[in-house]
């Protein structure tokens, strides 16, 4: 396990060059993608938000820790996006206004191609407008997310102005981030939360019948 242990050490320090070189290590020596992910690049970004918290360090050491870990999973994309179907479905996905924090989006977009979803990234900072203008589109379900207490209530924003542009029938509206819950989501009137990417993909998937799943609906 010293090679993920490497590529978190890497992404802790900031480190894009060892965090690619462990990467690529890891993948020649046949680890599985997920494991990079889930036991390498994820709990490093968990313990920076730690040190943060406790004033260890600061935005710059965050960015650049964010940057490593970018690095990382664009080496890994291929792997996790790689499904070769026909779309089961489009979704659209975004980070709500205010907010910049885009890995979890991307890491839930990921999982959602290599579930088979085309996926239409609006990217960070996401007005209503944009995200209504999305909706009218030819897809079935839009994706919100928010990581900061101060953003999350912007989600309930584009929900009214989906509701008010006549297209809240239209489509199914999912929405995930740190602090984001079930309960929230009830709240706010989305037709699901998810804790994380992988349980994203099962609820879009519910969402337009393709699967059924036990967790995540708001009750
Ligand atoms: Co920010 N930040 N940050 N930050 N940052 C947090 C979120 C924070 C918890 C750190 C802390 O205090 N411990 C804290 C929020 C506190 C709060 O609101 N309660 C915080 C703060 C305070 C801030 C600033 C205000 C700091 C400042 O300027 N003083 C500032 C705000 C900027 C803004 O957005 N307007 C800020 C800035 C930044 C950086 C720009 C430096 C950088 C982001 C870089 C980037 O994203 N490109 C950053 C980072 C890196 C973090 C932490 C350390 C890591 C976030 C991350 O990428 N996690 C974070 C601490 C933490 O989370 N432990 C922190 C890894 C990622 C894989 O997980 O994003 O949770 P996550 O996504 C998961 C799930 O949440 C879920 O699935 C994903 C994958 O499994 N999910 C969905 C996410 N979206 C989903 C959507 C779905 C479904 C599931 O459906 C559509």
């Amino acid at each position: 396990m010293a090679t993920l242990d490497d590529i978190k050490q890497s992404v802790i320090d900031g480190n894009l060059e060892t965090t690619e070189v462990g990467v690529k290590r890891a993948l020649d020596e046949n680890f599985d993608p997920e494991a990079i992910l889930m036991q390498g690049l994820i709990p490093a970004m968990a313990e920076v938000g730690e040190r943060f918290e406790r004033q260890e360090l600061y935005v710059p050491e965050m960015l650049i820790a964010a940057r490593a870990m970018k690095a990382g999973l664009n080496l890994i994309k291929p792997m996790l996006a790689e499904s070769g179907v026909e779309p089961v479905g489009k979704i659209v996905l975004g980070t709500v206004k205010g907010d910049l924090h885009d890995i979890g989006k991307n890491l839930v977009a990921m999982m959602l191609e290599g579930a088979g979803f085309e996926v239409v990234d609006l990217g960070i900072d996401v007005t209503p407008e944009r995200f209504v203008e999305a909706a009218r589109e030819d897809v079935q379900i839009v994706g919100m997310s928010a990581l900061l207490t101060t953003t999350m209530g912007n989600m309930k924003g584009v929900i009214e102005a989906i509701t008010g542009a006549g297209l809240r029938e239209k489509v199914k509206i999912i929405i995930g981030g740190a602090p984001v819950t079930p309960a929230y989501a009830d709240e706010i009137g989305a037709d699901g939360c998810a804790p994380d990417a992988s349980s994203a993909t099962t609820l879009a998937k519910t969402l337009i019948g393709w699967v059924d799943s036990e967790i995540i609906m708001p009750s």
